[in-house]
């Protein structure tokens, strides 16, 4: 089966919390602070591999979540770091935001790694807090928790070269003549259902053809298969573009040539403007007569750059090999696809909500501000200062007075309370 887009959700580890705890024991009565740190969670990483084509392996695997960071422990031991989770997608997969549609990578070679979400950042432990005037810290720093994301890969093939044209032209045929692969051949239309890749070996050098579903007039409506598989070959370097030339499904060859571009121009201008070889199968089924009287026909009215093959005979397979070679060592490789920044970790403060409780306290809920609290702790005079500058660099500050916030106002955020001072 083959599956080309598909929609996941991904989770980095969360970090693990910091340890409170003193050193006690027989020969230490009052030990110093001795809480260790919590461990980062695991990352999520995507790898591209050439031994999968297919995103099919994501059918029923839609959920990934990197390993929690382990808290850290008495004895100042740390806490060990989650593990990371490697997701393994085909060469040419695209990875894109499912909130923004923006793409966020692209990996387009072999052995690609890309670090989607990084784990939380694990908690202080007491011992990190220890200081001149804070001798014996009784707070540590809780883990870093992080969110889930959905994302949405979708597999853009990679190959050197494309092999375009109406169904029953002959591409899978010519793909079985010309590589090591094995793709289903058959006399009616719409045989390939979905693209097959096949490596291409010529004079000791090797490049990677790609056989898509066939097209028909109106493709770009959703005719036959429609536009859906070219995304497989928008990155191919060249073309073979294949024409039935012994007109067997009863069409007329030049006007299949046409409706063929007209398609491809449909689909996106920089497919249509990709190199081609215009390729005529099945000459074996022509009378020599008639196959000269056609290819004159052609060069009056189209041009004369063609290569003739038969798949049954393999005549003209060598000569287009090579023909393919030739045109291939001019080419440049396609740049990967422009990739957006974007940040996942981008907290959502417009969703923050202040009310008034019975007292009159305001109370800021909603957001992210579960991780905005993290680890403040109202009694150390640092972390609290940390966490009063970033409401006010947040704007929460500037929302809690539009709300009616005044000095010696009471504000309540999830378990702290604290007066407002100016
Ligand atoms: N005689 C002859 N028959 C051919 C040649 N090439 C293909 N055929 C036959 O034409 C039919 C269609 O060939 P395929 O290779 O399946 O065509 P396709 O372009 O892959 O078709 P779709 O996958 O349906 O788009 C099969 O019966 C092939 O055996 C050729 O050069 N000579
Ligand atoms: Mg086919």
């Amino acid at each position: 089966m083959f599956l080309d887009r598909v929609k996941i959700s991904i989770k980095a580890g969360n970090g693990g919390n910091g340890s409170t705890s003193f050193l006690r024991n027989a020969m230490t009565a009052k030990g110093g602070p001795d809480g260790g740190e919590g461990g980062r969670g695991g990352n999520i990483i995507f790898k591209s591999t050439q031994s999968m084509n297919t995103l099919y392996d994501f059918r029923f695997h839609k959920k990934f979540v990197a390993e929690n960071g382990e808290n850290g422990a008495k004895k100042l031991q740390s806490g060990a770091n989650g593990k990371d989770t490697i997701i393994k997608v085909p060469c040419g997969t695209v990875i894109i935001d499912a909130k923004t549609n923006k793409i966020i990578a692209d990996l387009n070679e072999d052995n690609m790694e890309f670090i989607a979400l990084r784990g939380g950042k694990g908690g202080h432990g007491n011992a990190y807090y220890k200081s001149s005037i804070k001798q014996a810290p009784h707070f540590s720093q809780t883990g870093e928790l992080t969110v889930a994301h959905e994302v949405i890969l979708e597999l853009k093939t990679i190959a050197d070269v494309g092999l375009v044209g109406f169904p029953n032209a002959g591409k899978s045929t010519l793909l079985s003549c010309i590589s090591n692969a094995n793709p289903k051949v058959a006399n009616y239309p719409f045989t390939t259902l979905y693209p097959n890749l096949g490596v291409c070996e010529v004079k000791g050098q090797t490049f990677v053809v790609a056989d898509i579903p066939g097209l028909i007039e109106g493709a770009s409506e959703g005719l036959g298969l429609g536009h859906y598989f070219l995304k497989h070959v928008e990155r191919v370097r060249l073309i073979l573009h294949l024409v039935d030339i012994s007109q067997s499904d009863g069409r007329d060859f030049i006007s299949d040539y046409f409706t063929i571009n007209d398609e491809l121009q449909k689909y996106n201008e920089q497919l249509a403007k990709t190199p081609q070889i215009i390729v005529f199968t099945k000459i074996d089924l022509v009378d020599d007569a008639v196959l000269k009287a056609r290819l004159d026909k052609f060069k009056k009215e189209v041009g004369d750059k063609f290569l003739c093959i038969s798949g049954a005979t393999f005549q003209g397979i060598e000569q287009l090999k090579l023909a393919t070679l030739e045109q291939l060592s001019k080419l440049p490789k396609k740049p990967p696809l422009k990739v957006e920044d974007y940040d996942f970790d981008n907290r959502d403060y417009s969703s923050i909500k202040i009310t008034r409780d019975d007292e009159g306290a305001f109370v800021v809920s909603g957001g992210k501000i579960d991780n905005f609290i993290r680890g403040v702790v109202l009694s150390d005079t640092r972390s609290f200062a940390y966490f009063q500058n970033r409401l006010q660099e947040m704007g929460i500050i500037a929302l809690l007075k539009e709300k009616g916030l005044k000095n010696g106002g009471i504000v309540k955020i999830k378990d702290i309370t604290f007066e407002y001072t100016e």
